[in-house]
């Protein structure tokens, strides 16, 4: 079994300071954040942008800014989000892969997400795709839905991503696919073999879908994007406390946990 990738999904678009106190926003802010997730054992931040106000923001200058800073911290794998928030238009998302991260999301369907609707047509995906091909960006396919997986599929038929694929299944939002263990074993059967995957379950959900990564041989996000809370009614201290609660389960388990270069060779982005 490989070494188990631990991916902080620091800030994400939809969690406010009302929810978490905690939660970084500015670009120093989250810099420190991965930095604090690295030391305590993550490989690889997943980071979305937020502007002065803290309203998120897909804007190339703010994630160049936070790139740098993480950068000059630490060698995390920095991975920025495509996704944005729903009301971002393809066009604002798609800027910092224009930075040429080693890895950004791409998410392969259209789901509901909440209240909202999620939006990826066919002609984004296969924009993004294609940009991120053109720039030698790896992407993370990020599976809301079983439907997910083949429309990634279909990408690579189409030439515009390449195998091995590295998945998301993103797990527990209201409204696309439930975080039951049997929905994550149906997506993790469902995808190629040699395809490498990691779990982020929504709320309460993170960490015992976390627990069945570590045994199935996936990898795991845990985070403030996902889940504000180490434990029912508790806030999370940071997003490190999170992850140095995934290196505990990982060391209990028998798991060893992978650095940011062992995490590069695992995901095929080693330059
Ligand atoms: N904020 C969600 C609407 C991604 O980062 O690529 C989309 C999302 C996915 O978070
Ligand atoms: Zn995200």
């Amino acid at each position: 079994m490989d070494k188990l990738i631990i991916t902080a999904a620091l800030t994400g678009a939809e969690v406010t300071r009302k929810e978490q106190p905690n939660l970084p926003l500015t670009p120093d802010e989250i810099a420190e954040a991965a930095y604090e997730a690295y030391k305590a054992g993550a490989a690889m931040v997943h980071v979305h942008a937020r502007d002065s106000e803290g309203n998120p923001t897909q804007d190339y200058e703010v994630y160049k800014e936070i790139k740098e800073k993480i950068e000059a911290k630490c060698p995390v794998i920095f991975q920025p989000s495509t996704g944005g928030a729903v009301w971002h238009s393809p066009e604002e998302r798609l800027q910092p892969v224009e930075l040429k991260p080693e890895m950004a999301t791409l998410s392969c369907g259209t789901c509901n997400f909440g209240p909202d609707v999620f939006m990826n047509s066919e002609e984004y995906m296969e924009k993004f795709a294609r940009r991120m091909k053109e720039l030698g960006v790896k992407p993370e396919i990020e599976v809301f839905e079983r439907g997910m997986i083949n429309n990634a599929l279909k990408l690579v038929k189409k030439g515009l991503v390449d195998m091995p694929l590295h998945f998301d299944f993103v797990m527990g939002v209201p409204g696309a696919i439930t975080a039951e263990l049997r929905d994550l074993l149906y997506l993790v059967e469902s995808i190629p073999a040699d395809s490498t995957w990691t779990v982020a379950g929504i709320g309460r959900f993170e960490l015992p879908l976390a627990a069945a990564a570590i045994t199935l041989g996936g990898h795991v996000r845990v985070g403030f994007e996902d889940n504000v809370y180490y434990s029912k009614g508790v806030l999370a201290k940071s997003n490190a406390e999170l992850v140095e609660r995934i290196v505990r389960l990982a060391k209990e388990l028998g798991r060893e946990v992978a650095s940011p270069d062992e995490a590069r060779v695992i995901l095929g982005i080693k330059k």
